[in-house]
């Protein structure tokens, strides 16, 4: 006797231009029992919640699209924040993945019987799967520094990635604290609204220079008319994305980075002022830190009403802020622009798999997975953009549909009742995370600065091989490296 396939039921965390994604690829491979959890009130992920001033992609927005949905609209080569976040819910609208959604319930338990996984949200509502997607974001959980007194500042405090609408900013004395991209795109974007502006720099950062065109109206009505050609430009953005930036920060010697690096130098030259000029030099390679990009960066710190302080911030207290010079850098708001808590992935969601292996204690040093996608343990439950991935170098959407497409190569086995579960082995993890730490060495992000790229450990914690070689492991899952249960 036949079965067919077997019927399964999908929870995708977290409605993000990743959960999204699931949706749209689960249906379209004709599975529909499918429940979304968002713990917020509307979908977007890390769009939804990066609203501050200046907020766009430095990944082009061509490529930052889905492959199933390109997007004729984009006002710019590199468009901003809201227009990324529109453009997901349109997708979402369109595709129809809105009736899968349930807002405002964060998973905060899921544990696996041997048979199904068991989810619980944090308002006690229950849910029941056979596969579970883990769509839950990198860039997502902010990271507040410990700064003393930082609770006694009267005025209004804001950090980047979760701007509330109601910052004025118009007229006041604005304290920025950092200078990763968030810090860059919001002092080009709100310093000529602010009376005075003050950058508080820990560490200076090699800044691109950015050139970002509209696209006209004739190039989108060329889009709309011809498909195709927008899938050209793709492609060929795509290349030059590549080999120009992408495939060089993976191998601290390519001459790529030599011209980056002559790049930022030119445009660090922009900087009239000796003192500044000096003050804004980094003391690593260019790239060793996740490049910022900006046309506007070194124009606005040039300004009369911007200062740059270097000094080491001591306190902070209703006032303001104080360095360690003992001067008080008096400010109406202050905004954190400190980046993120790039190690919680799924965290704090409570996993335990079929045999009592816990998420908590695999990822008690540091989070890793078989592949970015999977761990030991825990069968049938597969990450997008997770731990050790392609991330801040490729264009998060390509690589959250090609490890779907490589998730759902998985899915077929266990529908097509080859196996009921599936978890890579522990010695295939293994074995992949020392090639991957060996690798990690190599790239430019090893040479000697401090990011957000760096482990526990001060290895390299991102994908350290190229694009394609990314591509290929994708392509099909080694089979061997799984423990399938039947
Ligand atoms: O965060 P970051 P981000 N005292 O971690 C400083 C993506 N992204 O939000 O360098 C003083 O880069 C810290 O100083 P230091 C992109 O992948 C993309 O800007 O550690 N300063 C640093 O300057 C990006 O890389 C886009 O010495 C303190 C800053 O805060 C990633 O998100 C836009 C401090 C944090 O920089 C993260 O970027 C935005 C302290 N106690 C984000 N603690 C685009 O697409 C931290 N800092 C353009």
């Amino acid at each position: 006797m036949t079965a067919g396939p077997r019927p399964l039921r999908f929870v995708v965390i977290g409605a993000g231009m990743a959960g999204i994604l699931a949706v749209i690829r689960l249906r379209d491979r004709g599975f529909d029992d499918i429940a979304v959890y968002e713990k917020a009130d509307h979908l977007g992920g890390t769009w939804r919640e990066n609203t501050y001033p200046g907020v766009a992609c430095d990944v082009p927005s061509i490529l930052y699209s889905y492959s199933f949905a390109p997007n004729p609209e984009w006002s710019h080569r590199f468009s901003p924040g809201a227009e990324i976040q529109a453009y997901l819910e349109d997708v979402a609208h369109r595709f129809d993945v809105d009736r899968s959604i349930t807002y405002g319930e964060e998973v905060v338990h899921a544990e696996h019987d041997g048979d199904r996984w068991h989810l619980r949200t944090d308002s006690g509502r229950t849910d029941v799967a056979d596969v579970v997607i883990a769509a839950t974001g990198v860039l997502h959980h902010p990271f507040v520094p410990g700064l003393d007194g930082l609770d006694d500042f009267a005025g209004d405090l804001v950090h980047t990635a979760r701007w509330g609408a109601s910052v004025t900013l118009a007229g006041r004395r604005v304290g920025i604290i950092g200078t990763g991209s968030s810090a860059v795109q919001t002092v080009g974007a709100v310093v000529d609204e602010v009376a005075e502006l003050t950058l508080f720099q820990r560490t200076a950062q090699w800044v691109l220079p950015q050139d970002n065109p509209a696209y006209t109206d004739a190039e989108k009505a060329g889009f709309r008319a011809d498909p195709e050609s927008q899938n050209r430009l793709h492609d060929e953005i795509s290349e030059l994305f590549a080999d120009g930036f992408a495939n060089a920060v993976v191998d601290a010697a390519s001459p790529v980075l030599a011209r980056i690096a002559e790049l930022c130098r030119e445009h660090l030259d922009t900087v009239v002022d000796d003192d500044l000029r000096a003050r804004l030099t980094p003391n690593h390679r260019a790239a060793c830190k996740r490049l910022v990009v900006s046309g506007d960066f070194y124009p606005a710190v040039q300004q009369p009403h911007v200062r740059l302080v270097d000094d080491d911030i001591d306190r902070i207290e209703a006032g303001g802020i104080r360095t360690v010079d003992g001067v008080l850098h008096e400010l109406d708001v202050l905004v954190l622009a400190t980046g993120f808590r790039v190690d919680r992935f799924m965290r704090p969601m409570e996993v335990v798999g079929p045999t009592g292996d816990r998420l908590s204690e695999a990822w008690a040093e540091r989070p890793t997975a078989y592949l970015s996608m999977a761990v030991p343990g825990l069968p049938n439950l597969f990450m997008l953009n997770g731990p050790n991935g392609p991330v801040g170098n490729f264009s998060l959407i390509e690589v959250a549909e090609l490890q779907m497409e490589y998730a759902l190569q998985l899915v077929d086995r266990i529908a097509d009742r080859t196996c009921r579960l599936v978890a890579p082995s522990t010695e295939a993890t293994e074995i992949h995370e020392v090639a991957r730490t060996e690798a990690a060495g190599k790239t430019v992000w090893a040479t000697g600065c401090n990011s957000w790229y760096l482990d526990d450990r001060g290895v390299p914690m991102a994908w350290p091989w190229t694009f394609r070689e990314f591509q290929q492991r994708m392509a099909a899952p080694e089979m061997d490296a799984y423990v399938l249960t039947t």
